[in-house]
């Protein structure tokens, strides 16, 4: 374990200072020795604080404080940790990711009282900075002789690291150390930079022009994240990265090619909906506008889309827009004018017109919808329309976005239509491609979590044809989940990651996209854990 990540631990549990067993307002809560309690804050920080916060005021999943946890008790906490719910928590037990003895300590440990990790301001951040390097001591022109533009960027989730692998040749061109629990990663407007953030707030440079790609700086921002942007409109690319934070929750803007951290600014307010204060309002989907030099940031708790101008940092402009809560993922639409912001625990698809500064509409969906960044495509009846699935039901909401010249469709669910399964995490299409791919990871159903959905464009109610993509890798044990369709640039294959434990094979599955069937299984020692992947081109065109 790395010293920074113990500091993480130590720091989120608040471990020193804790007494064997605290006693709440609630009743005593069961007794827990201090080691016991390190190992829980490990476990709740790496399992559990994504859904549920790590004040347990819960998100995406439902709040654990011990006037709702202690008198629940030990043995129904277990059962749920254990075996999970309908309602979209994953059974940890039978997933293999947590033995009975840590869902023992973990249903005693979320019956304590949370403790609050520190805050990271501007100096502690800068404290963490380090540039690898310097910007003079960097190619001025592409050393390599990779075709970046259809590399693709893949996490290799409980590595730390990400490989970058050739799309032409779906070779591995190397494996890079990255945060703990790497999360998702983002290409500069140029093309020339990779930013990766981790779950421990870690965010790396990677510079793609040097003969290997390398990583060149390094800074911390906070204890846990998942986002990461970079400034796209015309005169400022690659000169600005934002970096979103789940704690603190606040996020910071960053020098482009440094990321020297230049301004914090706290997300911790008042919700939309119901008018109180939420310290922990964490930082979700960062996306940067083609229209203005403008980030549009989601903070989860509180409901609001902040539009931060990047133009002038002293004098920080800041549009928000409130919309339903829990905000979570998003994209644009075709246009890239309209951000189609999901609102999870609502049901709900906020729509943000980023060029005027304004919500535009929103609009009831499925249970949790979970897009991703969404797919678009053509309907052949209702024209332009953005889709996400749900990890709640196994629907696809198709909506109308062309409001010109389908008027009477736009902002509207033209099609509710039966996907792969609930449980699914990201959608995707390609402007070449007459498919829709929809993933089902958090399935509970072997079958299902292990293969993948495919909808045909001109045909949506022919159903959905499902591909045993875990079966084509070949792996042998493991829990094989499908996860992340994402196209190369030509938009003529489909790549998926085969994800399995740390002690398993997995693999990265391509399908070529014409004729739905096996392309290539790329298989290596190094390829741990895969769940993420971004083609070059795509993400940094928002083409999906
Ligand atoms: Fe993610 C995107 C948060 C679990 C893979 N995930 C996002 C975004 C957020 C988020 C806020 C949007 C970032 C952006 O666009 O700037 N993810 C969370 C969580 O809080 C959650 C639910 C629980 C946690 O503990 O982290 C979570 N995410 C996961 C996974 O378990 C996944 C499947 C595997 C992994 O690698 O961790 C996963 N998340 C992804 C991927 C994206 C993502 C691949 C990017 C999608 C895209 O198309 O851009």
């Amino acid at each position: 374990m790395s010293k920074s990540y113990k500091n993480v631990l130590a720091a989120l549990a608040g471990l020193a200072a804790l007494p064997l067993a605290i006693s709440t307002a609630y009743g005593a809560a069961p007794a827990m020795t201090a080691e016991e309690m390190t190992q829980g804050s490990k476990i709740f920080f790496e399992r559990c604080a994504g859904c549920h916060g790590v004040l347990r005021k819960g998100a995406t999943g439902k709040p654990l404080t011990p006037d709702i946890t202690g008198p629940k008790g030990t043995d129904y906490l277990k059962a749920f940790i254990g075996f999970g719910s309908p309602g979209g928590m994953p059974g940890f037990q039978t997933g293999g990711e947590l033995t009975e003895k840590e869902v023992d300590l973990m249903a005693r440990y979320i019956q304590q009282t949370p403790v609050a990790p520190p805050e990271m301001g501007l100096k502690d951040i800068e404290a963490t900075w380090k540039v690898l390097v310097a910007v003079k001591d960097r190619p001025t022109k592409k050393m390599n002789n990779i075709n970046l533009d259809n590399i693709f960027s893949t996490t290799l989730r409980d590595d730390g690291k990400v490989a970058l692998i050739d799309g032409d040749t779906k070779k591995i061109i190397t494996t890079l150390k990255t945060g703990y629990a790497v999360h998702i990663s983002r290409f500069s407007a140029s093309g020339r930079y990779l930013y990766v953030t981790g779950r421990d707030a870690k965010l790396s440079l990677i510079d793609l022009w040097a003969k290997v790609p390398n990583v060149v700086a390094e800074v911390k921002t906070g204890v846990e994240a998942r986002s990461i942007e970079t400034s796209k409109y015309k005169g400022y690319e690659d000169k600005i990265a934002i970096s979103g934070t789940y704690w603190p929750p606040q996020f910071v803007l960053h020098e482009g090619d440094t990321l020297k951290p230049l301004k914090v600014v706290s997300t911790s307010g008042i919700a939309s909906e119901t008018n109180e204060f939420v310290r922990e309002a964490r930082v979700a989907a960062i996306v940067a506008s083609h229209f203005h030099p403008e980030f549009m940031v989601n903070v989860k708790e509180t409901g609001k889309v902040l539009i931060v101008n990047y133009s002038d940092l002293k004098n920080l402009k800041t549009t928000t827009i409130d919309t339903p809560r829990f905000l979570h993922d998003g994209g644009f639409e075709s246009t890239k004018r309209y951000f189609m912001d999901a609102a999870n625990a609502s049901n709900k698809i906020a729509v943000i017109d980023i060029k005027e500064g304004k919500l535009t509409a929103t609009i009831d969906v499925g249970k949790v919808p979970h897009p991703g960044r969404g797919a678009n495509f053509i309907d052949p009846k209702f024209g332009p329309v953005w889709a996400t699935s749900h990890l709640g039901d196994d629907t696809i909401a198709v909506i109308g976005t062309d409001p010109i010249k389908h008027k009477a469709n736009a902002w509207k669910v033209v099609r509710s239509i039966k996907g792969h399964g609930a449980g699914s995490l990201f959608i995707k299409s390609h402007p070449k491609s007459k498919n829709l791919w929809v993933d089902a990871p958090l399935n509970p159903d072997t079958k299902v979590y292990q293969s993948v959905g495919v909808l045909d464009i001109n045909n949506l109610d022919g159903g959905v044809t499902v591909l045993p993509i875990a079966e084509w890798a070949n792996l042998g044990e493991g829990s094989k989940r499908v996860v992340q369709p994402e196209y190369n640039k030509a938009g003529d294959e489909v790549w998926f990651s085969v994800w399995s434990g740390t002690k398993d094979k997995s693999a990265i599955v391509i399908v070529d996209d014409k004729t739905r069937k096996l392309k290539q299984v790329i298989t290596d020692p190094t390829l741990i854990t895969p769940t993420g992947h971004f083609n070059l081109y795509n993400t940094q065109h928002d083409v999906y």
